[in-house]
């Protein structure tokens, strides 16, 4: 297995290879130009809600810097630029209709895919990363099945600006986090803390994503539509324990299958609804589903974006030194499952990021083999990783400098794990690290460093770090090469 070996590995010709950001992450300007609050903006501004307090309305300033960024992104070898549209910046009111539209954040996005393209960059376009007007709140947001046309109309805005342009269209970012994160555990915006609001949520997001999908394919049936969707490995401790494995197939189900379920088999998985009446939820999913939802929500797609950060290995019982890989933020949160009360995070003892997130790139590997094999293959849907990566705290020498062999270490185990899916005939064309930029971590704040690129906030300098140097070689050479000496050792024991 190329994950075991320190080879050269060479990935097959046309692979793809890009870097991903999100709009509320980098842009900043969250005031410039019309754009109005998304919920982001104002749940940053609740006490205890971020740490340290950290807003994003300066975050990467890449609003005012695109050009210098994809100069940067040239520079780096890249084929492609995954990054996101701010709903609030293009329907600053989230009212309907053309009077809605603020045609200076249209304009803004449309500059930006210029300069991609002037520079041969993909623009691999993203409608939503979770920032959506904080007006459209007001009416309940996703947990309100009226956000599903309000997207769709939304959607339709920016496909009409940039479709003489853009090829590569994803409806959604992690529905997951923005519906059970946000509406079920209070750990995102808007901060809501009812698992029949996150229930209803994810539904209403999927609807909107297979809305999207119908109109964007009457329009330009060439295009490349799809959906990106966060996932975990979760193993049982003990696999012969029938409790483990319990545990296990809910953390699947309630983040996995919930959503590839629908979207690609178009229905939601059997096991979901006695687990929900369990929970005291029964009947609460079935309420929001309407007639033909599902026919809608399993529309084909091309691609199916694949998230990947890390897996975690579950039991119902109590461990020392479990595992919490959320942010420690001050403000009352609960679990972002609905149904899986008393599963607990085992600590392995594999290595671990800055967020205390594990470091298990052979998970990737039984990822993306499983997806291809129970959902994508049977489909012809593409895969692509559109992101992977890791926070640590880097430590930059007297000229700014980070010479971070960790994140190089992260990126290139990662990638041999891919290689590893590609031998055994998984359908993966690109990669995208997270992340281009260091930039706004949700809870986390500015507090933990994703970028291959550093970012100083104070005076907005951007530097390559190692991991950049390198990642730029591998996008140049489509290969990894091989591992030198001391690169062997930290992250790799696995
Ligand atoms: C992605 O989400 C986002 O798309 C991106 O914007 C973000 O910056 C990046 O990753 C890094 O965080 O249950 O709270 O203990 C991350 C997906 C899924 C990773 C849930 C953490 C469990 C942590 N996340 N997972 S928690």
């Amino acid at each position: 297995m190329n994950s075991n070996t320190t080879d050269r590995v060479q990935f097959p010709d046309g692979f793809l290879w890009g870097a991903a950001t999100a709009a509320f992450q980098v842009e900043g300007a969250s005031r410039s130009d019309g754009r109005k609050d998304s919920v982001w903006d104002t749940f940053a501004r609740v006490p205890g809600a971020v740490l340290g307090g950290d807003t994003g309305e300066i975050a990467c300033d890449q609003y005012n810097r695109y050009r210098d960024d994809v100069a940067l992104m040239k520079s780096l070898n890249l084929d492609a630029y995954r990054f996101s549209i701010s709903w609030a910046r293009v329907r600053p009111d989230a009212a309907k209709g053309p009077a809605g539209v603020n045609q200076l954040g249209v304009d803004y996005y449309s500059r930006l895919v210029d300069e991609l393209l002037a520079n041969d960059i993909l623009p691999w376009v993203t409608l939503f990363h979770w920032d959506h007007p904080a007006a459209l709140e007001e009416t309940g947001g996703w947990a309100n099945r009226d956000a599903a046309y309000r997207f769709t109309e939304y959607a339709l805005t920016m496909h009409e600006a940039l479709a003489d342009r853009v090829s590569v269209w994803t409806t959604l970012n992690e529905p997951w986090c923005s519906s059970f994160l946000s509406y079920g555990a209070g750990v995102h915006a808007p901060g809501k803390l009812s698992y029949p609001d996150a229930l209803a949520a994810a539904h209403h997001q999927m609807l909107g994503h297979g809305l999207v999908v119908q109109e964007l394919r009457k329009r330009q049936p060439e295009a490349n539509l799809g959906i990106t969707l966060n996932f975990t490995v979760a193993d049982p401790v003990d696999p012969s324990d029938p409790q483990d494995v319990d545990a296990a197939r809910r953390i699947d189900c309630q983040m996995n299958r919930v959503f590839t379920d629908p979207l690609l088999l178009g229905e939601y998985p059997r096991d979901l609804f006695p687990d929900l009446a369990e929970a005291g939820l029964g009947g609460v999913l079935e309420s929001v589903i309407e007639d033909g939802d599902l026919g809608i929500i399993s529309t084909p797609i091309d691609t199916l974006g694949v998230n990947y950060y890390h897996g975690e290995e579950v039991s119902y019982r109590e461990y020392p030194g479990a595992v919490d890989g959320s942010a420690p933020v001050a403000r009352t949160t609960q679990a972002p499952y609905p149904a899986a009360e008393g599963v607990k995070v085992r600590n392995r003892g594999l290595p671990m990021t800055d967020q205390n997130w594990e470091i298990q790139p052979e998970g990737l590997t039984r990822l993306l083999t499983r997806l291809h094999n129970d959902y994508t293959g049977p489909r012809n849907v593409a895969l692509y990783v559109t992101e992977n990566g890791c926070a640590f705290d880097d430590v930059p020498d007297a000229s700014g400098y980070v010479d971070d062999q960790n994140r190089l270490s992260f990126y290139d185990a990662h990638l041999r794990a891919i290689k590893d899916a590609l031998d055994a005939g998984v359908d993966v064309r690109g990669y995208f690290a997270w992340s281009l930029l260091d930039n706004y971590e949700w809870a986390w704040g500015y507090s933990k460093r994703f970028g291959i690129v550093g970012v100083d906030f104070e005076t907005q300098q951007r530097t390559v770090k190692a991991s950049g140097h390198w990642y730029g070689q591998v996008a140049k050479d489509n290969a990894v090469p091989a591992l030198r000496g001391t690169l062997a050792e930290p992250a790799m024991e696995m």
